[in-house]
């Protein structure tokens, strides 16, 4: 029986569940899945900011059981290279991806699917973001008590 081979592209940090179930959606859609994870480099170029850098967000994508290999991402054209190199059968993205991929189509079955609602790295940094201004003013509220304390009992 021939390999169905499926190819993604995707930066991953901060793996989270959407990153999850695209995964495991995309290994049910064939036998092998390729994840071509983008390097810090291309991510600078995507103007995308990332917490976790390539070799820990590439092992962590390496280690989940659908995945089967994980590639770089360096270029935006390398994906035609990449498609011919491992004779994809499916490319897939997720939906915030509908369309822009649509030229592979002459080499390989092109899908986008629903991303997951509800849950965005961009969120996850937002809710860091907003915890450590809570905590930023918390430690001045405690040191103003403390500076008043002191001064009491001067
Ligand atoms: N995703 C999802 N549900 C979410 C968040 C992300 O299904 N809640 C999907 C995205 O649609 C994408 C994949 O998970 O297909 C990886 O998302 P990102 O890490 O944000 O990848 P991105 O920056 O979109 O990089 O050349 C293509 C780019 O490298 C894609």
């Amino acid at each position: 029986m021939p390999t169905k081979t499926v190819l993604t592209y995707g930066t991953f940090d901060m793996f989270h569940i959407g990153h999850l179930k695209l995964l495991e959606r995309l290994h049910k859609l064939g036998d092998k899945l390729i994840v071509a994870v983008s390097t810090d480099d291309f991510n600078d170029l995507k103007g995308k900011k990332t917490i976790i850098p390539y070799d820990q967000r590439a092992a962590i994508v390496k280690a989940i059981q659908y995945v089967d290999m994980v590639i770089p991402e360096e270029r935006w054209e390398q994906k035609v290279e990449d498609i011919k190199k491992y004779n994809v059968d499916i490319f897939a993205m997720g939906h915030d991806w509908e369309g822009k991929f649509d030229s592979l189509q002459e080499l390989c079955e092109v899908v986008y699917l629903p991303r997951t609602s509800g849950i965005s790295t961009t969120d996850i940094k937002q809710q860091l973001n907003k915890i450590s201004e809570i905590n930023i003013q918390d430690l001045n509220r405690a040191f103003e008590i403390l500076k008043r304390l002191k001064s009491d009992f001067e």
